[in-house]
């Protein structure tokens, strides 16, 4: 298994909610997620977070807390998705739909799992509790999880 590509993943963690958005078009289109996509070259990660935060719902993020890093293997594609996911508590603007995504605030006892990626029901108790975590899974089709590690770690 070869080359990874760099991914950012956002989540707006404002208790008792947070802000998912519905993926409108292209890569995991028809479920909800934190806001992100390929890191550009020149950017850092961090960057990369803010830019796509700002791009798919119109927030702004001053700070972003490292909480995780998964990497995602799809059988068949070369490339692994090497996805480095933040928190953040405090942003500034309205979220407002674009293209890409449409944004809504959801209670945490009410984050819609079913319509998620399959990934998430493992790691997002563990954002939930503050905790950082490295992960690995391995997917067959968009449903199907054929193989995962998932462990808690001291730094991102
Ligand atoms: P383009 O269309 O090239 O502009 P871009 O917005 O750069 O796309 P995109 O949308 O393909 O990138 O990024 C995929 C997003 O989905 C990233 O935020 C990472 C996230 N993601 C990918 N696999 C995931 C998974 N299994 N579970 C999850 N998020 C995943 O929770």
């Amino acid at each position: 298994m070869g080359a990874s590509r760099l991914y950012t993943l956002v989540l707006v963690l404002q208790p008792p909610r947070v802000l998912l958005g519905m993926k409108k078009r292209g890569f995991g289109a028809g479920r909800w997620n934190g806001f992100g996509g390929k890191v550009q070259g020149g950017e850092s990660i961090e960057d990369g977070a803010k830019r796509e935060l700002w791009e798919e719902c119109g927030l702004t993020a001053d700070t972003l807390h490292k909480v995780g890093q998964i990497v995602f293997e799809f059988v068949g594609e070369p490339e692994l998705m090497d996805v480095h996911i933040f928190r953040t508590d405090s942003v500034r603007g309205t979220p407002a739909e674009s293209d890409e995504m449409r944004p809504r605030w959801f209670q945490l006892d009410r984050i819609p799992f079913g319509d998620m990626w399959p990934d998430d029901s493992y790691w997002f108790p563990l954002l939930l509790q503050n905790k950082k975590f490295h992960g690995y899974f391995k997917f067959q089709g968009p449903n199907t999880i054929l193989d995962y590690t998932l462990h808690e770690v001291d730094e991102v």
